[in-house]
């Protein structure tokens, strides 16, 4: 049952499909507590119990259980990010509480939310969104997969990728020509490593001009977009939010002419510095803008592109034209004085807080329903409609096929249009760790084609670290290895256990069918592919605390390794369960234990995972790219103590028909004997 409640008057984001009536009548469980006189903003305030449990927030730091500590939903590009970071990339206002009561909130608000979740105080819940206008809804359920259920419903059908696009992608910031992606290509495909897609960084295009393409370093590129797929292997290029400014380029030119970039007050275009330089940010929540910026991917998609990411939608900063003038008139005055160590601390903080301003995003505006609002009350909207803006268009260009999308900013509604990659990460334990924590939360929030820099981003990685993160990516929908600029080469080939990545990489083929299966019945049934334990064994004590297991799909249970020099580790089984011990795709064994604490060795070269009792999973034989991918030799494995049922579901991969009843299938399986 989900409960409407309406605070002011709120701008609309345009997250919920449906419509609801607000209540009258006060909102259950929480005070709102009116802050400080002349701030005209309140606070939520629930006094959470010992036994609560906070589930939710999407992309955000430290655990699945939120408590004790101060969350902000503020879209933003900090690329080393850490524990004690407040907001990442994603603003998702969703939470569930789960205690001697279970319910969840969503606060729709496209402005800055702050979550003080037991931060100021131990036992209470402080929510403030930064503005008194905002839409709450209150959902109840008879439990936490049901109301997050009932929350997607209200937020709508979540994006669908392509089939092809659950292939392992291979990124670096950037594959600079032709030569270089051949080379990638190449070595994947001699060394055995399967790989189904290339991403393109900001190096394909002509000096970071969005819809270009750098034609010494691509000449031809409609060739070379087909010569790869000949090798099964998809480009996806990247699209940067802001519009290189540079007179006789046709896109600044267009957006110029039509007022399609965001203004300042004086009514001149906002201009700001990022990779291309000076640029203009198309005003992505203005219809008109968007359907132009949107059907400008047209000029790649007809050279045969089939997917994108969009990237510092936040949009990222790097400075804005006046706030520089302002910082080196200031530095100027300070040039020749002698500083004291404050004065010098004045100084460091002006030149590091050029990027990613407040006072910046508090300086343009936005044409959104015929109203100008200011930028900052919006924010997180941003990127939202930029891959809006997208989705829109490959609705209307071509309509019968899915195009991979994913965006690096987001809030909930962008869901429906595209998935999230959860943006600059570190090579770091701890943020293998936080990937795995953040997968049913980012679900939950209805994002399912997602999944983390594997190998990391930021920082020279190990080699450890990327066969550790490997053997939980081949579980996440999307799987891709991605590096930044001047750290280690992270390509699986670069490595001496070129051969263990190899079939670490297979295994994610073998169980393809069952995880695009569990991908397309979590789409199209509003369910949540990754689950902390306690979703489903509600009544066990020891499964409500459990902070790095996830349920992934009906079938299995995860326990991945995130420690150096970890030889395995303690894993907790809710019930008996068939351990799997994968050595490639097509060797493995397995051994029911029972119910309990366990501690498990986890070699660097194996993929554990669990078989939950009477349930069980289709395997493929693996294949170099999912083209090659035989869906109809498949065989079962399962834990059957009397017998499983398994839905299956399996589409083209393109099509758009989800519903179509001969996508789906069921398979039983009896004590041990296979009937498919
Ligand atoms: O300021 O395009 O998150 O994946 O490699 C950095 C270069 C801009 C940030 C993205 C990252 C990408 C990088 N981009």
């Amino acid at each position: 049952m989900i409960k409407k409640f309406t605070y002011g008057k709120p701008i609309q984001t345009e997250a919920v499909v449906k419509e609801l009536t607000p209540e009258s009548s006060r909102l259950p469980y929480f005070d709102v507590r009116d802050n400080a006189e002349g701030e005209h903003t309140c606070s939520l305030v629930y006094p959470m119990k010992e036994e609560d449990i906070v589930y939710g927030l999407g992309e955000s730091v430290r655990g699945i259980n939120k408590r004790g500590f101060l969350y902000k939903s503020k879209c933003n590009d900090d690329p080393v990010h850490q524990e004690s970071t407040n907001s990442l990339y994603g603003a998702h206002n969703f939470i569930i509480i789960s205690g001697s009561v279970c319910f969840g909130l969503f606060v729709d608000f496209p402005g800055e939310v702050v979550w003080d979740i037991g931060y100021t105080s131990l036992h209470e819940l402080v929510i403030t969104p930064c503005e008194p206008d905002f839409d709450l809804y209150l959902i109840e359920g008879a439990d936490e997969k049901a109301i997050a259920k009932e929350f997607r419903q209200l937020t709508g059908r979540s994006y669908i990728a392509p089939k092809w696009a659950f292939g392992y992608a291979q990124s670096r910031w950037s594959y600079m020509n032709a030569e270089e992606v051949r080379e990638v290509v190449k070595e994947h495909r001699e060394n055995g490593i399967p790989l189904d897609s290339v991403v393109m960084d900001i190096d394909y295009m002509e000096r970071y001009k969005d819809f270009t393409i750098n034609e010494a370093a691509f000449p031809k590129f409609a060739e070379f977009v087909e010569e790869m797929a000949r090798q099964g292997i998809h480009l996806v290029p990247i699209i940067d939010a802001g519009v290189k400014r540079e007179e006789g380029y046709d896109v600044y030119e267009e957006g110029l002419q039509n007022h399609y970039f965001c203004k300042k007050e004086d009514g001149s275009n906002f201009v700001a510095g990022v990779w291309p330089g000076k640029v203009c940010f198309p005003d992505m929540l203005n219809d008109d803008a968007r359907r132009w910026f949107g059907r400008k991917y047209k000029l790649l998609l007809d050279q045969g592109i089939e997917g994108f990411w969009n990237d510092m939608n936040e949009p990222a900063i790097f400075y804005s034209e006046d706030h520089l003038k302002e910082v080196f008139e200031e530095l100027g005055k300070m040039k020749d004085r002698e500083l004291d160590i404050y004065e010098f601390f004045h100084f460091k903080d002006l030149v590091l807080g050029v990027a990613n301003n407040d006072q910046d995003y508090a300086s343009f505006y936005h044409d959104y329903k015929g109203e100008t609002i200011r930028h900052d009350r919006v924010h997180n909207l941003y990127g939202y409609y930029m891959t809006r803006s997208a989705a829109e268009a490959f609705e209307e260009l071509v309509p019968d096929k899915r195009i991979l999308l994913y965006s690096r900013a987001s809030y909930i509604g962008m869901h429906r249009y595209g998935g999230i990659w959860t943006g600059d990460n570190m090579s770091w334990w701890s943020h293998l760790l936080m990937n795995i924590r953040m997968m049913p939360s980012l679900n939950m929030c209805g994002f399912l084609y997602t999944g983390a820099d594997l190998g990391g981003f930021g920082a020279d990685t190990t080699e450890d670290l990327v066969l550790r993160w490997l053997a939980f990516g081949i579980f996440t929908p999307i799987m891709r290895n991605h590096s930044a600029l001047g750290t280690r080469r992270q390509e699986a080939y670069r490595f001496e256990s070129k051969k263990i990545m190899a079939d670490i990489i297979s295994i994610r083929y073998a169980l393809l069918p069952y995880l695009y299966s569990e991908y397309m019945k979590a789409a199209l049934e509003d369910g949540m592919m990754f689950r902390p334990l306690a979703f489903d064994y509600r009544e066990d004590t020891f499964a409500r605390r459990v902070e790095d297991q996830l349920l992934c799909g009906d079938s299995i249970m995860l326990t991945p390794v995130y420690e150096q020099n970890a030889k395995g580790r303690y894993v907790y089984l809710p019930e008996d369960m068939k351990l799997v011990r994968m050595k490639s795709a097509d060797t493995y064994e397995t051994e029911v234990l029972p119910k309990g604490h366990h501690y498990i060795d986890i070699a660097l070269d194996e993929v554990v995972f669990f078989i939950r009792k009477n349930k069980c999973l289709p395997l493929a034989k693996g294949a170099q790219c999912i083209g090659e991918l035989d869906f109809a030799d498949l065989k079962l494995l399962g834990y059957v103590t009397e017998k499983a049922e398994y839905d299956y579901y399996m589409d083209d991969g393109y099509s758009k028909d989800y519903d179509n009843p001969a996508y789906r299938m069921k398979f039983e399986m009896e004590r041990q004997a296979v009937t498919l």
